[in-house]
């Protein structure tokens, strides 16, 4: 091996050589358990333990929206997070105790690659991407959040779905003991959602990890979690524990729950509304309350990204 006398050395040689050290002592903390399902990755995302803390080597996105952006604060303190209660600051107030670390995922199903893995180890062979994307609630309002996350097509790619995959499902954490709102009824627990792999694949799609640019509070779905910018916000499962490849359209919760009112589906569209309110207008969090309400948007204004997914399904009939 070749050695070079330290004045031969240039600043950039020692920079990228103190990321060599940084990335060894880091495979070797991440491989303790063996056998690790994601060995030939060498760098990528590494997603620090605290909530407050800044995470590194995040890109822009062009898939950004410039409208303005929702505040911290109305993000993490208005949520929908029934694990931890149905009230709207429920999830602000009783996730502080929640433990998004260890974490494990299992991915299973039609897949090459399967297992359970570690939060960790899944994360490293992935790029930070910054997305600001619109959130329109099923309920009528929405919000402007800069997510931190990876594009889901990424992962799915990652775990080589064979071809009799043709749907993604995933599914929330069930702990009662630290999801105080499954102790009750509300929902079928634990909370389950899907898409088609067209959908998962598609270039919007990301698994979320942060939230202005630090790690996801709790109450947003730490450690990771969906996001699909033109559904409905109920498709964006939260904590997410499981992601299996079916060949079925997977159950999901809201549509086992309610039928009626909730599909599998769920694209953002002001022309079909739900059977107890209109979808033709929101609410943006965080406008006050004697703002005018503003026009939804179909696809939550992603359509060109998205309609040609839904060429063959009847929009005006059921969302
Ligand atoms: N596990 C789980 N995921 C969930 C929910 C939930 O109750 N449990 N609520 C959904 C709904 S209805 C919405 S609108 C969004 C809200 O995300 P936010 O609180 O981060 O804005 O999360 C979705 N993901
Ligand atoms: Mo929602």
């Amino acid at each position: 091996m070749f050695i070079k006398k330290t004045n031969d050395i240039k600043p950039s040689e020692i920079t990228s050589e103190t990321n060599y050290l940084n990335r060894r002592s880091f495979i070797k903390a991440g491989s303790i358990a063996g056998g690790s399902l994601i060995s030939d990755a060498t760098f990528g995302a590494i997603i620090p333990r605290s909530q407050t803390s800044t995470l590194s080597n995040v890109k822009k996105s062009l898939f950004s929206t410039s409208e303005s952006k929702n505040t911290f604060e109305e993000i993490t303190t208005y949520n929908n997070f029934y694990e931890f209660g149905t009230g709207k600051s429920d999830p602000f107030l009783n996730a502080k105790e929640f433990k998004p670390r260890p974490w494990k995922i299992e991915v299973s199903g039609h897949a090459k690659k399967n297992g359970v893995i570690d939060f960790d180890e899944f994360m490293r062979p992935f790029d930070l991407e910054e997305r600001i994307y619109r959130m329109r609630c099923v309920e009528a309002w929405s919000m402007v959040i800069p997510w931190v996350g990876i594009p889901l097509a990424k992962v799915v790619n990652y775990f080589q779905p064979t071809s009799k995959a043709k749907y993604v499902a995933f599914k929330t954490l069930k702990d009662p003991e630290q999801m105080p709102g499954q102790k009750s009824w509300v929902l079928n627990w634990p909370y389950r959602e899907g898409l088609t792999i067209e959908e998962a694949t598609n270039p919007l799609t990301i698994l979320a990890i942060g939230i202005y640019g630090k790690v996801i509070p709790n109450q947003n779905g730490a450690p990771i979690r969906l996001v699909v910018p033109w559904k409905y916000g109920f498709k964006s499962i939260k904590s997410i524990v499981g992601i299996e490849f079916t060949s079925n359209q997977p159950k999901t919760s809201w549509n086992m729950s309610n039928p009626r009112e909730y599909g599998f589906y769920a694209n953002v569209n002001p022309n079909v509304d739900h059977p107890r309110w209109s979808q033709s207008m929101e609410r943006r969090i965080g406008s006050g309350i004697f703002a005018k309400k503003q026009k939804t948007l179909m696809f939550n204004g992603y359509g060109k990204h998205v309609a040609h997914l839904y060429k063959n399904l009847n929009l005006n009939r059921y969302f």
